[in-house]
């Protein structure tokens, strides 16, 4: 049970290598712009920020060594950092959410948070990300992170392999609509969960949250939550790399948030957050960053609204 008020930790990650649109490496900008720390605090949370982490220009970078997995080495070396700053905040006790970033921030916090305890990984995205270097069509390492953490496929660059990775019993997506192909066979055949767009239209979206929290928690103490604003109808959350039409709406993003919310509030349950792939030169008016900034309050808040 969590009766005292938490702090949590903000770790900028301006990562834009694992993604092919420019921009979302200005996320972690825009989210503070819209003032993620007042709306933390308004919902009765303490909110610390660390500033940004360093990141390779991709202009500085030499031309990818893989068109299989682009930029793999530069994005270990971003990811094992953040790591190491999730494991440091853990261990003072506070909250760590990683700012965005393209979704390959996830390796990064995720391997430092699963260090202290197992963990269960929800994963609220368009897409499942679980590509792999053989089966990427794109060769963006964005695509591939939710199987980076679960153990699918061959990571070379990635040496905090040899941490713990994440069982994929106790790994969820949420709200997936464009899968492709060969990562949709890989996922059948994986013992991660998925619910669909189509799940949460004929269950509601409490009821598959409720289900994935049980699914994330079976046998493991503590979450993760990794947000893809792309998981959010464009129509909510336009500023994004790439939008796909048919996602949950502004109430159905809250109240999911919500649920997570009130299973951590009975069981202190929620260990580490990512908020990614917001894209400030494609949104309007940061809309998008501002969405983000509400939904960690209605994540992490300890308030009724
Ligand atoms: C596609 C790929 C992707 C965003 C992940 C798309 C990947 N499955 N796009 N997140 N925004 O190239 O692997
Ligand atoms: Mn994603
Ligand atoms: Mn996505
Ligand atoms: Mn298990």
């Amino acid at each position: 049970n969590r009766s005292t008020t938490r702090t949590v930790r903000l770790l900028g990650a301006p990562l834009d290598l694992g993604a092919d649109r420019r921009g979302v490496d200005i996320g972690p900008r825009a989210i503070r712009y819209a003032d993620i720390a007042t709306e933390l605090e308004t919902a009765g949370v303490r909110c610390t920020d660390f500033g940004d982490l360093r990141v390779p220009r991709l202009e500085q970078c030499d031309a990818p060594a893989t068109a299989d997995a682009k930029y793999i080495d530069e994005i270990a070396g971003v990811t094992a950092e953040l790591a190491d700053e999730v494991a440091d905040t853990i261990a003072d006790g506070d909250v760590p959410i990683a700012l965005g970033g393209d979704h390959a921030t996830a390796m990064g916090t995720i391997s430092g948070a699963a260090r202290a305890a197992d963990i269960g990984v929800l994963w609220f995205d368009a897409h499942g990300d679980y590509n792999t270097p053989d089966t990427s069509p794109s060769g963006n390492v964005h695509g591939m992170p939710l199987a980076a953490v679960t153990g699918h496929g061959e990571f070379d660059a990635l040496d905090w392999t040899a941490t713990p990775t994440v069982d994929p019993s106790n790994t969820v997506i949420i709200g997936a609509r464009r899968l492709d192909d060969a990562e949709r066979l890989a996922l059948e055949d994986s013992e991660v969960t998925v619910f669909t767009m189509h799940d949460i239209d004929e269950r509601g979206i409490t009821a598959v949250v409720a289900d994935a929290l049980d699914i994330a928690t079976d046998g493991v103490d503590e979450i993760h939550v990794s947000l893809d604003l792309d998981w959010l109808d464009p129509t909510v959350a336009p500023g994004v790399g790439t939008p796909v039409r048919g996602g949950v709406d502004y109430r159905e993003a809250h109240a999911a948030l919500e649920c997570v919310a009130n299973r951590d509030r009975d069981a202190g349950l929620l260990r580490s957050v990512d908020i990614v792939e917001v894209n400030p030169i494609l949104d309007r008016d940061n809309r998008t960053a501002e969405v983000a900034a509400e939904l960690a309050a209605s994540l992490l808040g300890n308030r009724i609204a």
